[in-house]
């Protein structure tokens, strides 16, 4: 198999808003949940938080400087709804509206092609004060403000990510209370399941009023899940979990249909036309992919199962199969998932907006950070993405997570995923050789050998 990428193929880097721009605090910007939540003590590791992140917000043009370098064609980076709208709803702030229109235009400037993420967790606090995601009039407030972004930026950006992997946000914010805003209520669970696919639709439908121009999808974070061990008390455990992490938003969103077992708890809150609004034309699916998923049962979790750590598993993994987030590394996983869009979707447009790996990434003596081990990951899963498009899978771009090192949410700054160090002192980039990897790869149109 070549190593040789379709002409136009997308080679891009991600971040998101909280996780980089810091400027929590000036120029008008509401409090979103995770300021709220980082500084709650004992929520993050070191009790960390995003006040300054990476300063992104003050230092967007070198960064952009550090794309240019390498001709990064795409950007995918989410847009702070609290900066926007810093009640949620209502009036606008201009200045946070400044931001990302001169981030837009020193992009366009660079012929870097933007990716907006409308919703990447930052969620204001004043719509968590009535319930966030598990009150459906929600629905209306991100409706409103998608719109309010495709008015002001449709001309510059034709792409939007509506959401940042629904699966995510819900169990690890309103099911096992390990993100913001940490709750455990698994009524408020499955609220925030219908709303959270609803939003998604009137949102589609929003932007596309707008313009039809503007491509419009969602970002999934999906993975093949595997039971921890054969007994029919974990296999079951199994089905419960894929179902409610991989096909909970992906069904209804992209075939119109819940899966059985989630219909069954949520057939309450399903009113008329509810399905044909979150069944709307996907331009595209998102896949954020990192690992597969193995999974226990547990009566005392909310649903009965849940992912595991690895030191449950009955064999030891080789550490060296390992990221520093003890996520495994399992390119095969990576080109299951990928197919499994593709045979379950109908063939759709894929973009692949986030994958990549951990390490601690320290600096040697020269001041050099020498990621052999990142370079080797992305090496890996790219040859999956290969092997994908070989076998039919319309995927259209693929972003690294991530361009900087940044704030892993509750695992605070430890974890660093970026291509590019950041000194978290002196806030000083340093880009590791995994950054110049990306570049050869970026101007070969081929994996590196
Ligand atoms: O950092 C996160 C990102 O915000 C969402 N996807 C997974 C990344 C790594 O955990």
């Amino acid at each position: 198999m070549s190593n040789i990428f379709p002409k136009n193929f997308i080679w891009g880097a991600a971040t998101s808003s909280y996780q980089i721009e810091g400027a929590t605090n000036i120029d008008g910007k509401g409090k979103s949940i995770w300021d709220k939540f980082s500084h709650t003590k004992g929520k993050v590791a070191n009790n960390e938080n995003g006040d300054t992140a990476t300063d992104h917000y003050n230092r967007y043009k070198h960064d952009i400087a550090l794309m240019s370098d390498i001709r990064l064609r795409a950007y995918r980076f989410s847009i702070s709804w609290p900066r926007i709208l810093p009640n949620g709803k209502g009036k606008y702030n201009t200045k946070g509206l400044d931001f990302y229109s001169k981030l837009l235009d020193e992009l366009l400037k660079k012929n870097i092609k933007p990716f907006i993420t409308l919703y990447h967790w930052d969620l204001p606090q004043k719509i968590q004060d009535s319930g966030g995601w598990s009150n459906r009039d929600i629905t209306k407030y991100f409706s409103d403000y998608s719109y309010l972004i495709a008015k002001k930026f449709g001309d510059k950006c034709k792409n939007i990510i509506t959401l940042n992997e629904p699966a995510v946000f819900s169990t690890f914010g309103y099911l096992d209370g390990y993100m913001a805003p940490g709750l455990k209520n698994k009524k408020k669970y499955l609220s925030s399941i219908h709303n959270i696919n609803l939003a998604h639709g009137f949102a589609y439908k929003s932007i596309k009023s707008i313009s039809s121009k503007i491509k419009v999808g969602c970002t999934l974070n999906m993975a093949p899940c595997l039971a921890v061990s054969n007994s029919s008390k974990n296999e079951n455990a199994k089905i419960i979990y894929d179902t409610f992490w991989n096909r909970a938003y992906a069904d209804p969103m992209y075939l119109g249909i819940y899966p059985k077992i989630i219909e069954k708890k949520i057939q309450h809150l399903i009113k008329q036309n509810d399905m044909k609004i979150i069944n709307q034309k996907n331009d595209f699916i998102g896949l954020n992919h990192y690992q597969h998923i193995r999974v226990i049962c547990d009566r005392k979790n909310l649903l009965g199962a849940r992912s595991i750590n690895l030191n449950e598993l009955p064999k030891k993994i080789n550490k060296k199969k390992l990221t520093s987030m003890n996520w495994e590394i399992v390119p095969d996983a990576y080109y299951n998932q990928i197919m499994e869009l593709k045979n379950r979707y109908n063939n759709p447009i894929i973009h692949l907006t986030e994958n990549g790996c951990s390490y601690p990434d320290a600096q040697n003596k020269k001041g050099k950070i020498i990621d052999t081990k990142r370079i080797s990951f992305l090496k890996k899963y790219l040859k999956a993405v290969k092997k994908a498009l070989r076998d039919g899978a319309r995927i259209k771009s693929y972003f690294v997570w991530s361009l900087l090192d940044n704030f892993e949410w509750s695992l605070g700054y430890k974890k660093r995923f970026g291509i590019i160090h950041v000194n978290f002192k002196t806030l000083e980039r340093t880009p590791k050789k995994s950054y110049y990897f990306y570049a050869k790869l970026i101007k070969k149109n081929s994996i590196p050998k």
